[in-house]
């Protein structure tokens, strides 16, 4: 099966009565309070992610679920190669920018999907590392402090997200995703069965409503942020910021603070998202026929940054998106190949992933077991957002797992 068409959405009216539904924080006269029970950050950042390792055929048996032009390195090989870092508390993930891999144009993503050891795979795919968290959770406020994340750039796919196993019968949340040179970020839930997102106050635009992943081949019920400063380049060049995700029986909802501008309970470590004057970027409430306790279980917290990929199998939009015409190249799998050094920026940096669960009780001064790593000050380390012209604000944005081809044989992620 190949989904080798450019898919648009098209994007259903919104209907103003979905703003009007009222959002509740605490269950009505009960006391509770965000309690932390997992602290990501500092010098054992990456012990508490098992790394996803492209050359074990295991439970995906594929090298990397979205035919990305990729090979993910365990641990070790991670570390030694200098792909998985802690440097001053600050965990980085980086792709290989230093070598060049062997090309040809009679190889595709799928000539190796079920074999990732074919000698030819070996030396065409650049290396790159996926954590996903040992824990997995069960309803949670995640608070996330990314510094950089992969530029916005032709070749690249990165996404922070959570998923649970089996995909997608345990729901899959999208908090930070984009592909290629996309400026803004796009937030997207996709589920085992059907399910109509029921959009509340929220500051993104609904791209699409049908979060089931068979509808349009996995397109999600995707928003866009309108910030610049919400993805790629412009979060880079604005020093980053919080990204937070709370999942409640109620609902699902992301926010996104830019540097320099988190409510101040994030960063004393005792957050209180009813009290946040911000509205978030999105809100999926529950309803009775798209039931959050029914759809997401399980979920645990991935990074990863792949290249190439499901979102682009028949070259389409490395075409539409003008990566094309910028590398003079007709396949984005020769230009991830052939060019270490375009890869430069394509790194995450974590201060910190924060996971907070609710307890009842009145608020204790919650004391996190490690010491929170006060807020920088916002200075951005690269100056200013490049002025670039503006590309074509494409209605598609690309999900986690959009375009996905899963197998009969269950292709999970
Ligand atoms: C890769 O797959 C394509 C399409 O199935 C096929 O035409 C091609 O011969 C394969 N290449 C190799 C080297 O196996
Ligand atoms: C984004 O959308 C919000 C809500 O509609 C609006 O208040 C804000 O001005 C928009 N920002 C940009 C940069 O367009
Ligand atoms: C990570 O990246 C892509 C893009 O976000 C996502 O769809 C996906 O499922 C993950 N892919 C792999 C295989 O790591």
């Amino acid at each position: 099966m190949k989904f080798d068409k450019h898919f648009r959405v098209a994007a259903t009216p919104l209907v103003l009565s979905l703003f009007l539904t009222p959002i509740t924080g605490n269950p009505v006269g009960t006391k509770s309070y965000y309690k932390l029970v997992d602290d990501y950050s500092g010098p054992k950042f990456f012990d508490k992610f098992d790394f996803f390792d492209s050359d074990v055929v295991g439970r995906h048996g594929v090298g990397d679920p979205t035919q990305g032009w990729v090979r993910y390195l365990p641990r070790q090989k991670a570390q030694e190669l200098g792909l998985a870092t802690v440097t001053d508390n600050v965990a980085k993930l980086k792709v290989n920018d230093k070598d060049k891999y062997e090309f040809s144009s009679s190889l595709t993503e799928t000539n190796f999907t079920f074999n990732y050891n074919h000698p030819a795979a070996k030396k065409s795919f650049r290396e790159s590392v996926r954590i996903e968290s040992k824990k997995i959770y069960n309803k949670a406020l995640v608070i996330a402090d990314f510094k950089h994340m992969p530029n916005s750039q032709c070749g690249v796919w990165p996404a922070f997200w959570l998923f649970g196993d089996p995909w997608p019968d345990m729901g899959e949340i999208d908090v930070i995703e984009g592909f290629f040179n996309a400026d803004r970020n796009g937030v997207a839930l996709h589920t085992g069965s059907e399910c109509i997102a029921e959009y509340g106050v929220m500051t993104a635009k609904p791209e699409s409503h049908n979060c089931w992943w068979k509808h349009n081949y996995n397109q999600g019920c995707l928003v866009k942020d309108n910030r610049t400063e919400s993805y790629g380049t412009g979060f880079n060049a604005n020093g980053g910021g919080h990204y937070v995700m709370e999942w409640t029986s109620d609902f699902i909802k992301v926010w996104f603070f830019p540097r320099g501008s988190a409510p101040a309970d994030i960063l004393s470590g005792t957050p209180n998202p009813d009290g946040w004057p911000t509205d978030p970027v999105v809100t999926y409430n529950t309803n009775k026929a798209c039931s959050i306790d029914t759809l997401f279980k399980n979920l645990k917290i991935v990074i990863n940054t792949t290249f190439c990929g499901a979102i682009n199998t028949d070259g389409t939009r490395w075409a539409t998106t003008g990566c094309l015409a910028e590398t003079g190249l007709e396949s984005c799998r020769e230009f991830v190949a052939r060019n270490p050094e375009a890869f430069k920026e394509a790194y995450w940096e974590v201060k910190g992933i924060k996971v907070f669960q609710r307890h009842s009780g009145t608020e204790s001064p919650a004391v996190p077991e490690n010491p929170v790593v006060s807020e920088e000050p916002s200075v951005p380390e690269v100056p200013a957002v490049p002025e670039k012209p503006v590309v074509d604000d494409e209605p598609q944005i690309v999900v986690p797992g959009e375009l996905i081809q899963i197998p009969e044989v269950g292709c999970q992620r």
